[in-house]
């Protein structure tokens, strides 16, 4: 069915695009059509659902403008485009984001004031799309930005999901999820596209086209197929008339699905059985892979996003060429993590079965498109499937990695004769205990280049987790440090101290120039500047204390340290060494109610995978322990601790313009980059953190005196754990360090129940991989030194101004730039204005 339709390409280049009016006059008209015409009512009736609706798509219509002229520009030009393949996106809102990039916000504002409508209410109305779980699936999203901003020609491929990440709400302090039904009320920002929809095919089997060799071309007869329907989302780049767009695939059943004769006989749910089998497949968000159920989906989900994706990229690519060898020269196709590798395979599918190029000749085109970047270190978060669920459900796609495989190892041998643990090692199979394909190494084979995302990640990628590849390979290994968008973090989510660093660097170039900031430098001793950098953290301590007050019923003081723990909630990212300082606190306040100690505000903030139990337990702590300090008369006006439920981007712009104090306490080796981290420094917040991820290039830049460091580095992480590691002898050796584990176990969190918290004592104690208690004592003597930097007001102020003043380096746009110059060979495509 869809592949008989003709294909066009996204808009015409033409003459007759409507184009959009600029005064304020043509966007207060635009709106009262669209409200008209669109919603199909009056000012007089309309509700706020209706004139959000309305901006929203009024919004919209400015950037389809600009659209339509950069899709004229591309096929102009007819450049080397890159395509993100990525299974998660976190968008954030997009009302205020779109007003800032189509500089309608001052108009927007005017109009719904003088209607009694205020813009709070209209941005709580905008919903966001939870599309992924946590830095990856937001870095996607940050990259998009950038690229747009910098007139890269670009287009992001991803899955609409039905249900995004699951809402966070808390039950006796556990966590309880509930689904997200973000479109419950529609989606005005998305184009639906039903016109470009592909068929992906599933499971049956393959057999020869001409001649029987694995080599192809051969034909797979899938025995079930769904459609991909997608709908695109636009990307304003800011600053730029670019707008590039999100491509997300929803499925859909094939037409024939609805069993009519069984809705007839009264079997209701047994007619739609085949339909809600099909959409399954894009109907939720995996909460990362901690869970063993639905596996299959799993793949499915991945298969299904490549197959459209390429499909798409394909018809692209052949609307303005001809030449497959040219593929490579117009195309390159960015792997975020594995999650997507299938798509090399199905390039080769595509290319060797379906347009009868050769076997060689398709490799050396794949291997030029494809590039990987890695966001892990840890052994477990590779990903792997097992061969015999792969030759059930894509019989010729594992074909094709036998023969990828064959070739690889083959060539292995004649550089490296007879090494077999070489060949073990990095074959695409792993063979013990069971036959699985690795996913990262038909990666790395795939590509031309493969990067980590901090420059300690990818040094270790080389070293440890991709070693043997990193000797075979050298010149296909890149670092490429993550980024933020600081039109999201800080122009958006922190309007005053955007105001003031405009006001001192006169202008706000720095947008779109960050390394800009490096100007606020002269005004990091200024009494003046100080005394106003101080009072944007009170006024946005002040919104976030009524926020917490609104949800939690915490109330919070603006003028405590603003200590904040936000991001998912892992071992490795030890919130539980978060814990035994709060609590270390505590009891330091409970032993001497009258000693002097720095107020503080510690917020935690971050979801749990639902399977996740370890993590679990640690939240349900936090919210304890929050319990019990909240409600002590003795530590009141010194110590509070909230747990701001169901993280994400939108409270993400909410808690890290108010932060101090920005804790990146993950053990050494463990975090591949953070890019929470990068956030908060960009609004002052100084940091504490280990030599991990990109905690070390930011101190590098802000300075080892704005930044509070302490614990093992990754060497010594390794060889304390390789020398045998006691935690006993920590908790032995040291009397208060004994005194917070001997209270959570003794249940002075849990009302005395001992058992609550035992488990995670207990995995403190015994062999923890993480090192929670190795490190305690350097944490807790650093916050120490933490306290004392805060008496210091003005000190502190210098510190956290140098902080913004040294970050320019974590924008985005410098990311981008340096995918474009060491890994995509692409240019930038200007939009002209008319
Ligand atoms: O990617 C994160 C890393 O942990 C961070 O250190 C890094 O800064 C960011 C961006 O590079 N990784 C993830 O967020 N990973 C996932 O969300 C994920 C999702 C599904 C399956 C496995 C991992």
């Amino acid at each position: 069915e869809a592949d008989s339709l003709a294909f066009v390409p996204e808009i015409k280049p033409g003459p007759n695009i409507r184009r959009v009016g600029t005064t304020v006059e043509d966007f207060e008209q635009n709106l009262l059509s669209n409200l008209y015409f669109q919603r199909g009512t009056t000012i007089e009736s309309a509700s706020a659902g209706d004139a959000y609706h309305t901006l929203a798509v009024t919004l919209r219509d400015r950037l389809v403008d600009r659209y339509a002229r950069t899709v004229a520009a591309h096929y102009e030009t007819n450049p080397r485009f890159v395509y993100y393949l990525s299974a998660e996106y976190m968008l954030g809102r997009q009302l205020n984001q779109n007003l800032l990039y189509t500089g309608t916000e001052q108009w927007t504002r005017e109009i719904a004031e003088a209607r009694g409508l205020s813009m709070e209410t209209l941005a709580t109305l905008d919903v966001e799309p939870g599309l992924g779980n946590g830095g990856l699936g937001r870095l996607a999203a940050c990259l998009l930005d950038s690229m747009a901003t910098l007139d890269i020609p670009a287009v992001g491929y991803g899955i609409r999901y039905d249900y995004g990440i699951f809402k966070q709400t808390f039950q006796n302090g556990e966590q309880v999820e509930r689904p997200d039904d973000w479109t419950f009320y529609g989606n005005p920002w998305e184009f639906a596209a039903p016109d470009d929809q592909h068929v992906v095919g599933f499971y049956g089997k393959t057999e020869s086209a001409n001649g029987d060799s694995m080599a192809g071309p051969r034909r797979w007869i899938p025995s079930e197929t769904v459609r991909g329907e997608p709908s695109h989302m636009l990307v304003p780049g800011y600053g730029t008339q670019t707008v590039n767009i999100v491509r997300l695939w929803r499925a859909r059943a094939s037409r024939q699905s609805f069993d009519l004769a069984r809705f007839g006989a009264g079997q209701y749910g047994e007619a739609v059985q085949h339909i809600a089998l099909s959409e399954s497949i894009s109907k939720v968000l995996y909460p990362d892979d901690s869970t063993e159920l639905g596996r299959e989906l799993r793949l499915k989900q991945q298969y299904f996003l490549v197959s459209c994706s390429l499909r798409d990229i394909i018809r692209r690519f052949q609307f303005r060429n001809r030449d497959w060898d040219a593929f490579p020269d117009k195309v390159v196709i960015q792997l975020n993590d594995t999650h997507p590798v299938l798509a090399i395979p199905e390039l080769m599918r595509l290319l060797v079965d379906e347009h009868q190029v050769d076997w060689d000749r398709a490799w050396s085109i794949t291997q030029r498109t494809f590039a990987y970047t890695c966001h892990t270190l840890l052994p477990e978060a590779l990903e792997t499937w097992p061969v015999a669920l792969m030759e059930r459900l894509l019989p010729r796609h594992m074909e094709i990695i036998y023969l990828i495989n064959h070739v690889f190892l083959r060539d292995l041998d004649m550089r490296h004769p007879g090494d077999l643990r070489l060949m073990r090692d990095l074959s695409l199979i792993q063979e013990e205990p069971e036959r699985r394909v690795r996913m990262a190494n038909l990666a790395v084979v795939g590509s031309h280049a493969v990067n980590g995302v901090a420059e300690l990640h990818s040094r270790l990628l080389a070293e440890t987790t991709l070693r043997d590849f990193a000797s075979l390979w050298p010149e296909k290994f890149h670092n490429v440090t993550n980024g933020v968008t600081p039109r999201r973090f800080v122009r958006l989510a922190n309007p005053r101290l955007s105001s003031l660093i405009s006001a001192h660097l006169g202008g706000d170039g720095w947008l779109t120039d960050l390394d800009q900031l490096a100007g606020l430098e002269a005004f990091a001793d200024d009494n003046a500047m100080r005394e106003r950098w101080r009072d944007v953290k009170r006024l946005n301590k002040v919104d976030l204390a009524a926020y917490a007050a609104r949800t939690t019923g915490v109330v919070l003081d603006p003028q405590a340290m603003c200590d904040v723990m936000i991001k998912r909630f892992h071992e490795y990212k030890r919130q539980l060494l978060k814990v035994l300082h709060v609590v270390t606190l505590y009891n330091r306040l409970r032993d001497d109610p009258a000693a002097t100690v720095v107020p503080r505000t510690v917020v935690f903030a971050g979801k749990a995978a639902p399977g996740y139990r370890a993590a679990k337990l640690v939240m349900k702590l936090v919210n304890a322990v929050a319990d019990t300090v909240n409600n002590d008369p003795r530590v009141a006006g010194a110590l509070r601790v909230v747990f701001l439920p169901d993280y994400n981007v939108t409270r993400a712009e909410l808690i890290v313009p108010s932060a101090d104090l920005s804790e990146q306490i993950s053990l050494a080796g463990k975090e591949a980059s953070g890019t929470g981290n990068m956030k908060l420094a960009l609004n002052g917040a100084v940091t504490i953190g280990t030599l991990d991820g990109a905690n070390i290039e930011i101190r590098d830049r802000v300075g080892a005196d704005n930044f509070f460091l302490f614990g093992y580095n990754a060497e010594q992480a390794m060889s304390a754990r390789r020398s045998g590691y006691s935690a006993r002898s920590f908790y032995d050796q040291d009397p208060e360090l004994r005194a917070v584990l001997d209270a959570i176990s003794g249940g002075v969190f849990s009302s005395g129940d001992r058992d609550a918290f035992a488990s995670v004592v207990d995995s403190v104690l015994g062999w923890d991989e993480y090192l929670c208690l190795g490190d305690y004592r350097s944490y807790v003597d650093c916050q120490d030194t933490v306290e004392r930097a805060w008496q210091d007001r003005e000190r502190w102020t210098s510190m956290s101004i140098r902080n913004t003043a040294r970050s320019g380096f974590f924008s985005s746009d410098r990311t981008v730039r340096d995918y474009c110059r060491g890994i995509w060979n692409v240019e930038p495509v200007r939009v002209p204005e008319e």
